[in-house]
C-alpha cells in the first residue's frame, strides 16, 4: 500500500556494511597524503574521540562526538585530527542517519581492519551531544611523562595494565608530525600495515636519545629513521608493562587477539548501547 506512511529508518548490518566500505573505498583512492593512508589518523580519531572516558563520573568516551566543537577541538593532544574529521565528512553526507559518534568509531574499526589489522566486531548507538559535553583539557596521555602517567590516565578510564600495553600497540602506524604533536617520525618501516612491530622494535632494538631541538624523543641505533616517545619507552622500565611488550613482540597472534578486545572496549567506554550485538564487517578484497 503506497499511502502508508513510512516508519522511522532502522539501519541494519547491512546499511552499516554500506558505510564501512564506502570508508574502504575513500582509504583506497586518497593515497596523496602522509605514508599514503589516511588510516593511522582515522585510528587516532577514534581513539581521541573515546580515551576522554572517566569511569568515576561516566563523562568522555565516544558517545556525543564533543571533538566537532571547542574547546575540545582545540586541546593539543587533538591537533592534526581535523584531517581525520574532513576525510570522514563526505561518508556523513552520503549516510546522513549515522551519528558522528558512531561513524568516528567505526572509522577506526574500518582502518584497522583495512590496514591488515584484526576483525573489529562493532555496534552502533551513540548519539551526537552538544557543546556541552565537551571533556575539560588532559584527559588524553602526554607523551612526556613517565610510566606513573600512562598507568593514571589508562586506570580512570578502566584498563588494567595488559590492556594498556596492547592499545599502545596501535603505534605500529602512522607517524608523529612536528607540526601537531612536536615529535617527528615513524614507528616502524611500514606504518600502514597493523602488526606487531612496535613491540619487536621496542624490546630488540637500541634506543638512544634523539639529538635535536624538539622535545625528548628516541632514535633506533641501527639506521636513526625510527622514533619512540618517552612513554613508548616507559613501557620497559615498568615490570607490569615490560612482561607484555615481551609477550606481544614473540607472538603476533596473541597481540592481534587481544588488541581486537581492547579497541572493541575504548570504543564502547560509556556508551548506553541498547544492542548485544556487535558486527562484524568484511574487509575490502
Ligand atoms: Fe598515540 N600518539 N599515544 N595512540 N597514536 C601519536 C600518534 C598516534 C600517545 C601519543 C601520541 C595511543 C596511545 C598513546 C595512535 C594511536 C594510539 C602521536 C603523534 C603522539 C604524540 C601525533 C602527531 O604528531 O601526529 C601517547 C602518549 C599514548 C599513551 O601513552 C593509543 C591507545 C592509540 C590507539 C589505540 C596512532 C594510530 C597515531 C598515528 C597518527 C598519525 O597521524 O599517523
Amino acid at each position: 500500500d503506497s499511502s502508508s506512511p513510512k516508519g522511522p529508518f532502522v539501519p541494519t548490518q547491512a546499511d552499516y556494511q554500506k558505510v564501512y566500505d564506502a570508508i574502504a573505498a575513500r582509504l583506497a583512492n586518497e593515497t596523496d597524503y602522509d605514508d599514503g593512508s589516511y588510516g593511522p589518523v582515522l585510528v587516532r580519531l577514534a581513539w581521541h574521540a573515546s580515551g576522554t572516558y572517566d569511569k568515576e563520573t561516566g563523562t568522555g568516551g565516544s558517545n556525543g562526538a564533543t571533538m566537532r566543537f571547542a574547546p575540545e577541538s582545540d586541546h593539543g593532544a587533538n591537533a592534526g585530527l581535523k584531517t581525520a574529521r574532513d576525510f570522514l565528512e563526505p561518508i556523513k553526507a552520503q549516510f546522513p542517519w549515522i551519528s558522528y559518534s558512531d561513524l568516528w568509531t567505526l572509522g577506526g574499526a574500518c582502518a584497522i581492519q583495512e590496514l591488515s589489522g584484526p576483525t573489529i566486531p562493532w555496534r552502533p548507538g551513540r548519539e551526537d551531544r552538544d557543546v556541552a559535553a565537551c571533556t575539560p583539557d588532559g584527559r588524553l596521555p602526554d607523551a612526556a611523562k613517565d610510566h606513573r602517567h600512562i598507568r593514571d590516565v589508562f586506570s580512570r578510564m578502566g584498563f588494567d595494565d595488559r590492556e594498556m600495553v596492547a592499545l599502545i600497540g596501535a603505534h605500529a602506524l602512522g607517524r608523529c608530525h612536528t607540526d601537531r604533536s612536536g615529535f617527528d617520525g615513524p614507528w616502524n618501516f611500514s606504518p600502514t600495515v597493523f602488526s606487531n612491530e612496535f613491540f619487536r622494535l621496542l624490546a630488540e632494538e637500541k634506543w638512544a636519545q634523539k639529538k635535536w631541538n624538539g622535545p625528548t624523543q628516541f632514535t633506533d641505533k641501527t639506521t636513526g629513521t625510527l622514533m619512540m616517545l618517552p612513554t613508548d619507552m616507559a613501557l620497559l622500565k615498568d615490570k607490569g608493562f615490560k612482561k607484555h611488550v615481551e609477550r606481544y613482540a614473540k607472538d603476533s597472534d596473541v597481540f592481534f587477539k587481544e588488541f581486537s578486545d581492547v579497541f572493541v572496549k575504548l570504543l564502547e567506554l560509556g556508551v548506553p548501547f541498547k544492542t548485544e550485538d556487535r558486527f562484524v564487517f568484511k574487509t575490502s578484497e
